[in-house]
């Protein structure tokens, strides 16, 4: 395999995902903070929580798909020292599926003023050691974490998704929540798309994908 060279894409997955710090997402979701006010003149929405709920459902069998069948060597590749790998990615879904967003949107909904329990999706990485893992045991848990979320989203009785928490950067709706839910997944499959890109380009070289177009 020849080194790779990160394309600028890469680069913008790394700061994109919300996952440097405990809570950095803030920074890029909502850069300036939003007040009371502001919050108070955003509409509600709709939230056509069905059809939702079987794109989560899909967009879990589509990771399924990223991912089941890549050997073990590609499954802990980097294409740069400080990118992730794809097994590092199926865990970071994993924990926030289990941790972050389905703990945080049931506080949203159902316990309002009590503080979200911490999160440190960028540290776990290392610390949980996610490309020490097995691949597969680790894509069998992230479909079982998804499952009980579908479960858990089809019990919800008439959620209230402009109901507020108090955030670490400020007020948030459940709606936001749900929403970003849903955008992590799509961020992460071209994260996974991404790496597989790379790392193609990088077993195939001196052969170049160049004539496959601009990526
Ligand atoms: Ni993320």
């Amino acid at each position: 395999m020849q080194p790779y060279v990160p394309t600028r894409n890469v680069l913008r997955i790394r700061r994109e995902c919300a996952t440097l710090g405990p809570d950095s997402r803030a920074r890029h979701r909502d850069p300036v903070g939003r007040s009371e006010l502001e919050l108070a003149q955003m509409q509600e929405g709709k939230v056509d929580e069905e059809r939702l709920v079987l794109q989560m459902l899909e967009d879990g069998e589509r990771v399924r798909k990223l991912f089941q069948g890549v050997s073990e060597e590609q499954a802990r590749w980097k294409p740069a020292p400080d990118s992730w790998s794809m097994l590092e990615v199926i865990n970071h879904l994993l924990d926030e599926e289990r941790e972050d967003f389905r703990v945080r949107l049931d506080y949203t909904l159902h316990r309002p003023g009590e503080p979200w329990p911490p999160i440190d999706p960028g540290g776990w990485v290392t610390a949980r050691e996610y490309n020490r893992r097995d691949p597969e045991e680790s894509l069998t848990q992230f479909l079982s974490e998804r499952e009980a979320s579908i479960a858990w989203l089809r019990g919800l009785s008439e959620p209230d998704w402009g109901a507020t928490a108090d955030a670490p950067w400020g007020p948030i709706r459940a709606g936001d929540i749900f929403a970003s839910w849903v955008a992590h997944d799509l961020l992460h499959m071209r994260q996974l798309l991404e790496l597989h890109w790379a790392y193609v380009t990088a077993e195939m070289a001196p052969y170049k994908p160049d004539y496959a177009g601009e990526w």
